[in-house]
């Protein structure tokens, strides 16, 4: 997109899972081309190694999402990558900057307003993985079949001239342990956040997206590009927010795309 751009202070994205067939590297190009930020986080399973390895699969668009990233990095953008469980193999590489893109093991960004952030993938918290890959990939394997799912119920849905929905995040939406295991998901991260003595904690990694206060500290979840399509921003002035692309933004224009946001903003 030329000319006029989304312009913030910072960008955290996740859980983009390129190379896997559930990315929706579409909406993520647009969003990419639609902004300007001065740091761009990528908080974790931005490739998705584990998928690939079971499937080679990487179509011209995957290609064209790092290309989009390394652009940025190149030009006016800080990119700071912090790996996740599903790009694991990357954190050897924690110190290195390859291509102006910093690897690191997670990171404290300063907001405009001053508040002190953790960012860090999360999957740290999330006792399944951590305790059995084995375990944790069967259940990537049953989340494939449920994306694949989705797409038919959204193909249908389309042909009917309604709007995106997402099984996943509705079938997580009602699953009672689902509830519960994002809460404490939620909780043991906000906790890491008030032992290491910052503001908040930005995360990943559950897919789904979410910015409240947790006792004294800001929970933020950045959400996924396999279902939500979702951002969080910092704003020129330090305020933050959380964007979902799809839906009402992906096919509007950028001054559309401003209004929109005035809108979120004032509500
Ligand atoms: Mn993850």
């Amino acid at each position: 997109m030329a000319g006029k751009k989304l312009k913030f202070r910072s960008i955290f994205i996740s859980d983009v899972h390129l190379g896997f067939k559930g990315c929706q590297a579409e909406a993520l190009l647009h969003f990419l081309h639609s902004v300007e930020t001065e740091y761009l986080f990528l908080v974790g399973d931005i490739v998705d190694f584990w998928s690939l390895q079971r499937t080679p699969y990487w179509p011209q668009l995957h290609t064209n999402v790092i290309r989009s990233i390394l652009g940025k990095a190149k030009h006016n953008t800080q990119v700071i990558y912090i790996p996740g469980n599903h790009d694991d193999v990357m954190r050897e590489y924690i110190g290195y900057t390859f291509g102006n893109v910093r690897i690191c093991r997670d990171y404290i960004h300063n907001t405009v307003e001053g508040k002190r952030l953790l960012v860090t993938h999360g999957d740290e918290f999330d006792l399944i993985v951590k305790h059995s890959r084995f375990l944790a990939s069967i259940g990537s394997i049953a989340y494939g079949s449920l994306l694949r799912l989705n797409h038919c119920v959204n193909a249908l849905r389309r042909l009917a001239g309604l709007s995106y929905w997402s099984l996943a995040a509705y079938i997580k939406g009602k699953v009672k342990n689902a509830v519960d295991y994002i809460g404490s998901y939620e909780a043991a991260l906000a906790n890491l956040a008030a032992e290491e003595g910052v503001d908040g904690v930005v995360c990943g990694h559950i897919h789904h997206a979410g910015m409240r206060q947790i006792g004294d500290t800001l929970y933020c979840n950045d959400g996924d590009w396999v279902e939500s399509c979702s951002a969080l921003v910092e704003h020129k002035d330090g305020k933050l927010e959380l964007l979902h692309w799809v839906n009402e933004f992906e096919h509007s224009t950028v001054a559309q795309l401003e209004e929109l946001i005035d809108l979120h903003r004032a509500a």
